[in-house]
């Protein structure tokens, strides 16, 4: 690798709000078994856990004591995790119970920057929530990391940065591959890069068979990495993964091998800046 990189942050999007055990049997759903997949994939490299919560019946939630349930598992097992609440939830939930656990002011929240088509459904996202989420994260001090799954998505964050609507530094998560998103074709992220002004970080989280390449991809780009069953339950085609850290090991292993270190959770809250 040419110039020396910054340590390569791993986010661990451990559960999400769509994947089912039928599919993935190893999906963490209880705040326990959140707990164990979150300390697993701290140990193999992750610093940050997007954290989606789940009813016992793997019901997707956005209930307040649910997440503290989850949240108070996390630091439990892993105080240095930089936990990550989304706000997105799953397609159809209300916005005030999106808004919800903010409440709980966690150092870090997703803000999905505008309204898309996601498979079959159709993904709210309007400008007023936009900006009543990031209005609640400034307020609560919680770091907002911006949800982009098309260019138009980057352009509006930076259209509401200058009008400082966004706590800053700011921090993009592009998501290619959502079906009615961006495809995760290497020629998107390129150009979604293209469109950051110099200094802004920013994270790919591929969606499923684009997860690997487009990691690998932004390891040498000099961006960060999501992975995990919230975007890609398989290790490889048709092979399940194990769990969730089998997925950040990878990843951590790829950058190590290319000349990358890999953050820590405390080099992580330094670069995101949150500390
Ligand atoms: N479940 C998706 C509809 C986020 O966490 O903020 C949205 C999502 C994004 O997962
Ligand atoms: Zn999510």
């Amino acid at each position: 690798m040419a110039a020396k990189m910054e340590p390569l942050i791993i986010t661990c999007a451990i559960t999400g709000a769509e994947t089912s055990k039928d599919k993935q049997p190893n999906l963490p759903i209880t705040p326990a078994e959140q707990a164990l997949a979150a300390e697993e994939a701290v140990k193999a490299g992750a610093s940050v856990i997007h954290l989606h919560v789940r009813e016992d019946d793997g019901k997707p939630s956005q209930r307040v004591e649910r997440f503290k349930e989850s949240i108070d598992a996390i630091r439990a097992r892993v105080p240095e995790a930089i936990i990550q609440i989304s706000t997105g939830g799953a397609v159809g939930e209300s916005i005030e119970n999106r808004a919800k656990p903010l409440g709980l002011k966690p150092e870090m929240a997703s803000l999905n920057m505008g309204t898309l088509n996601f498979g079959d459904d159709v993904f709210l996202n309007h400008p007023r929530d936009i900006v009543g989420l990031a209005a609640k994260m400034k307020e609560y001090g919680v770091m907002p990391e911006l949800e982009t799954y098309e260019a138009g998505m980057v352009e509006t964050s930076l259209r509401l940065a200058k009008v400082g609507i966004l706590r800053e530094p700011l921090h993009f998560q592009f998501v290619l591959g959502v079906p009615g998103g961006m495809s995760g074709e290497l020629g998107n992220l390129i150009h979604m890069v293209s469109l950051l002004p110099a200094g802004v970080h920013w994270a790919v989280a591929g969606i499923g068979r684009y997860e690997l390449p487009l990691s690998i991809h932004a390891i040498l780009m000099g961006g960060h990495v999501r992975v995990g069953f919230e975007d890609n339950i398989y290790y490889s085609r048709g092979v399940v993964a194990r769990s969730n850290a089998q997925l950040v090991e990878r990843i951590a292993r790829i950058s190590r091998e290319a000349g990358r270190e890999v953050a820590s959770p405390a080099q992580a809250r330094k670069l995101i800046g949150i500390q």
